[in-house]
């Protein structure tokens, strides 16, 4: 299964248009928003209606509405993706907390987010980061990630960068 996963789009629906117009995006059936903002996953959601399942968790800079998740656990294709902003986690030192608690949950996937950095770090938990669809920091231009998901096997990940 084809997943997509996107990351401090900090309100911009353009970087959201963009990534779904291209040519990688297509065909993605589950799209993991990792927080900052909450809105911008819903605006994904709209888009992707009847297409693609979208789930989101809040980030740092989203408002803190009671109830807001901010861990959820995705099941897909006989993996467990721990899905988180990374705030929480202190992911801008190390990602070791954040492994540990996806190891806790039952996870072989970890994705974060809010360094606008991204990784992609195979091992025992594949820990992954799209970085920023929309203020990256690691390069000009934002960038999300493209997942092939197959029971049984490694996830495929690919970081596809605006061109
Ligand atoms: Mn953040």
């Amino acid at each position: 299964m084809k997943i997509g996963i996107v990351s401090d789009s900090h309100g911009s629906t353009n970087a959201i248009d963009r990534m779904l117009a291209h040519p990688a995006a297509q065909g993605v059936m589950l799209w993991l928003h990792a927080g900052d903002i909450t809105p911008d996953a819903e605006y994904l959601a709209m888009m992707t209606e009847g297409r693609a399942e979208v789930r989101y968790v809040a980030g740092n800079s989203d408002w803190p509405e009671p109830g807001a998740r901010y861990d959820d656990v995705v099941e897909v294709a006989g993996h467990r993706i721990f899905l988180t902003h990374g705030h929480m986690y202190g992911v801008r030192f190390t990602t070791k907390p954040l492994c540990d608690a996806a190891a806790q949950s039952g996870c072989d996937i970890a994705v974060y987010g809010h360094t606008h950095v991204a990784e992609i770090s195979p091992g025992r938990i594949t820990v992954l980061n799209p970085g920023s669809v929309a203020r990256p920091r690691d390069a000009m231009q934002g960038s999300f990630l493209i997942v092939e998901l197959e029971r049984g096997q490694k996830p495929d990940c690919h970081l596809i960068r605006f061109a």
